[in-house]
């Protein structure tokens, strides 16, 4: 029995799964004694946002992803359940460290690690966390290892060249693709992929899962950015246009810089928004067909996620994978 914040409220849309709920609940167990020290508060750094929830979307892409495998929709294997953990880890750390760049107060509708414990355990929480993945993933195999390395290193590379952009009005598309396909892309990639390595799936369907756990993380990011412009602060659980306020021009905001409301937006941005102040801009972007425009791109990515998937077995873990994509697009709100 894991002491874990129901997630029942929350959509993992993989719950199709039948063993899905048993599985993650295993994911759970794991990520917690993954944290487990001789170090009391270590320890309860390290589990504090474990406890919060989340979706635990990427460990549940990995056990789908073995499971398109095979035709028995049981339980996972325990090695697919750690491969989903050391990828769950990933992600976790890569929080900790995000929300201390963004001076984060809330995560996971807790406080953030680094509001409650400051900005130095936050970092060294972090740490720990990518230190566990990295132990669990090399019990996996060398090439499960050196995947979750070099997908660590991909992350921080989205990062950097997110902060490069920071406030920058004349980023392009092309920057702004290139940040999220190593910021959230490469996980899910790493994710599908690790799960397909560790199923020992035919290597012609790993990479075809790869693309699908790529093509999904884009939709994904995109997804994301577009409901932080178009989302209330009670949907989104934090402040409304968080990006535009913090300088991250994302999709939609890049769009409308480069057409006919152009002129009206530019002298808005290009520094820090307070609340108030981001409400103009917001209304600009929403009103001017950007939003539109970026829901067409998001649409793009999961038709190719689909065709990804379509040459695997017709199995419960590719159905799952596929209900995925499209529940991906159901979750845009009819504004949008
Ligand atoms: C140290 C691995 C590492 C990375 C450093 C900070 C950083 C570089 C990268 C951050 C990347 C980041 C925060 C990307 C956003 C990913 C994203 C969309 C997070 C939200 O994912 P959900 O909705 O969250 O799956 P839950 O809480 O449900 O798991």
């Amino acid at each position: 029995m894991s002491h874990v914040a129901d997630r029942s409220g929350t959509q993992n849309p993989l719950l199709q799964l039948t063993a899905m709920t048993a599985d993650l609940a295993r994911v759970d167990d794991e990520l917690l004694k993954a944290v487990e020290t001789d170090d009391d508060l270590l320890t309860e750094i390290a589990g504090h946002l474990i406890k919060a929830g989340g979706k635990r979307l990427r460990p549940g892409f990995a056990i789908a992803a073995a499971a398109t495998g095979t035709g028995d929709a049981g339980p996972a294997a325990h090695e697919v359940v750690l491969g989903g953990v050391s990828v769950e880890l990933v992600h976790l750390g890569s929080l900790y460290h995000d929300d201390v760049m963004d001076e984060a107060k809330t995560r996971r509708t807790v406080d953030s690690v680094n509001a409650r414990w400051g900005n130095l355990k936050a970092i060294l929480g972090g740490d720990f966390l990518l230190a566990k993945a990295s132990e669990i993933a090399a019990g996996l195999g060398t090439e499960v290892a050196g995947l979750l390395a070099a997908t660590i290193a991909k992350l921080c590379e989205g990062q950097v060249r997110e902060l490069r952009n920071i406030y920058n009005t004349a980023r392009t598309e092309e920057s702004y693709l290139d940040a999220i396909t190593g910021k959230t892309a490469a996980l899910f990639a790493a994710a599908t992929r690790i799960g397909g390595l560790v199923a020992g799936l035919p290597r012609v369907d790993i990479d075809r899962l790869t693309t699908f756990g790529t093509e999904y993380g884009m939709a994904f990011q995109i997804v994301d950015d577009i409901l932080d412009v178009v989302s209330s602060e009670e949907e989104l659980g934090k402040p409304s246009g968080n990006d535009l306020m913090q300088g991250v021009y994302t999709l939609p905001v890049i769009r409308t810089l480069s057409g006919p409301d152009r002129d009206r937006l530019l002298p808005l941005l290009g520094r820090p928004l307070d609340k108030t102040q981001v409400e103009g801009p917001r209304r600009l972007i929403i009103d001017n067909g950007s939003i539109a425009g970026s829901v067409v791109t998001a649409h793009g990515y999961i038709d190719r996620a689909l065709e990804a998937l379509a040459p695997l077995p017709e199995t419960p873990g590719t159905a799952a994978l596929r209900g995925a994509a499209h529940h991906l697009l159901a979750s845009l709100p009819a504004t949008a």
